[in-house]
């Protein structure tokens, strides 16, 4: 009963593996979308090398000869050198192309806010210099929707790693030393944040919370919020 059931069983927790707050496969913005175009198309080449070379198995286990139409010294360029090198080229090119898009390389679009990210064994806290010195909040990262929001991220100790998994992707926070990543949210709403880097016993609640607001209301939550008043 259990081998019947056991593929459904993985096909549901595949399924629900690519949804939920801290799934980069949930994209909620362009930079994460990258990520996510890049993660497929990476699984959709190695899902075609896996069938191709499934299929040349069972060419050998069940037609008999089947191989000999190449030399041993064929097979090892074609298998070893002309099908790899153009795939790897292929793969290295379009992974660097969108290196250079999260960095913000060939981007125009204007930074709507900088904001910055402080990690310390176990939280994060965030500060507001477009909003003046003193706005700060600590565990939660306030955004605005629609725009793109460059946060410049360090730690007070040692190397944590600043992710928010559906908005972009990772970036070291090192200490005594400013990392750059950019993320935007399409749309208003909260989005998980983690560290990503083992930083101690704390490690896996180190986690934070992201609200994208309305830009409209953006400045005034944060202002209700440095205020120490609670914002409707
Ligand atoms: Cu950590």
């Amino acid at each position: 009963m259990f081998h019947r059931l056991a593929p459904l069983s993985l096909g549901a927790l595949f399924l629900t593996s690519c949804s939920g707050d801290l799934s980069a496969l949930d994209p909620a913005g362009p930079y994460a979308g990258a990520i996510a175009d890049l993660w497929w198309i990476m699984l959709f080449g190695a899902g075609l090398i896996l069938s191709l070379v499934l299929g040349l198995l069972g060419l050998v286990f069940f037609r008999p000869g089947f191989g000999r139409s190449l030399s041993p010294k064929g097979w090892m360029i074609a298998g070893g050198l002309f099908l790899p090198v153009p795939m790897l080229i292929a793969l290295m090119t379009y992974g660097m192309a969108q290196g250079e898009y999260l960095i913000g390389a060939w981007q125009n679009e204007p930074v709507v806010a900088r904001i910055e990210a402080h990690g310390a064994m176990w939280h994060w806290g965030f500060r507001y210099p477009d909003l003046g010195d003193d706005v700060s909040t600590d565990g939660t990262l306030h955004i605005p929707a629609g725009g793109v929001v460059e946060v410049r991220v360090t730690s007070a100790d040692v190397v944590h790693s600043f992710w928010i998994p559906r908005l972009a992707g990772k970036i070291d926070a090192v200490p005594g030393h400013e990392t750059v990543v950019r993320i935007r949210a399409d749309v208003p709403g909260r989005y998980g944040g983690i560290c990503a880097e083992y930083c101690g016993n704390g490690h896996a609640g180190m986690r934070f919370t992201v609200e994208a607001h309305p830009p409209e209301t953006y400045r005034q939550r944060l202002t209700a919020l440095s205020a120490g008043v609670s914002a409707p």
